[in-house]
């Protein structure tokens, strides 16, 4: 099979997920109160899962711009990144696969600092997320200026690799990790929400894991 042929069948196959709502059967470890969210199951490794074509960036090409509904619109090289000031968190990631990943440290610029170097116009409200294998998603603006989110070019203390997302990705771990973009490229502020890949083939619109916000949202 070629590869634009597995990438089609995979995007068909997650479509029809999304069409019957398919949903895993609650762990037992789902509950209130828990750590896991309903339907997800804890594993240990580190699942790799895009549309297939893992862009090859080096450091030196790749580049972050940020328009739309901003006072300082950006365009950065990766010296102008680093330069801002760096953080690190740990999170829990969430796939709407159903698998969760306790406990992972990442490194980079925290989402909060962004926002206030582009500084959103009141009437922001969403973020469309691009990347450089031409992935989008959206997320509410109150979500990503969550305290624990952040542009990440580390994981467990080493660059991230190229296959979760580098030289960056968003980490956004409060919503599905569908919603945390490798490779980005762009952000584009909004006032009106808008879907991104998966979104237009039913994904929900927000994907929160704790109101199990997996597919078809109207
Ligand atoms: N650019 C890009 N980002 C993406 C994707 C993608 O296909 N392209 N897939 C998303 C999905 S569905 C998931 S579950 C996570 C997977 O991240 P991982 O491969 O590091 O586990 O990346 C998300 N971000
Ligand atoms: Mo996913």
């Amino acid at each position: 099979m070629t590869d634009e042929s597995k990438r089609d069948k995979l995007i068909a196959a997650k479509e029809a997920w999304a069409r019957e709502g398919r949903r895993p059967k609650g762990g037992a470890e789902a509950g209130a109160g828990r750590r896991l969210p309903p339907g997800q199951r804890e594993v240990h490794d580190f699942p790799v899962l895009d549309l297939g074509q893992q862009p090859n960036l080096s450091r030196k090409e790749w580049r972050l711009s940020v328009s739309g509904l901003v006072e300082r619109p950006i365009d950065w090289s990766w010296d102008d990144f680093l330069a801002q000031p760096q953080v690190t968190l740990v999170s829990d990631i969430h796939c709407v696969t159903s698998w969760s990943r306790y406990d992972n440290t990442w490194q980079g610029v925290s989402a909060r600092h962004l926002l206030d170097v582009v500084g959103p116009r009141p009437e922001a409200k969403f973020l469309m997320l691009k990347s450089f294998d031409g992935y989008s998603t959206n997320v509410p603006l109150a979500r990503f200026a969550e305290e624990d989110v952040l542009l990440a070019h580390s994981w467990e203390g080493r660059a991230l690799e190229r296959q979760h997302g580098g030289p960056v990705r968003v980490v956004l771990p409060s919503l599905y990790f569908w919603k945390s973009a490798k490779w980005l490229r762009h952000i584009t502020v909004m006032a009106q929400d808008a879907p991104g890949f998966w979104e237009a083939r039913g994904y929900h619109m927000n994907g929160d894991p704790w109101d199990e916000e997996r597919y078809g949202s109207p």
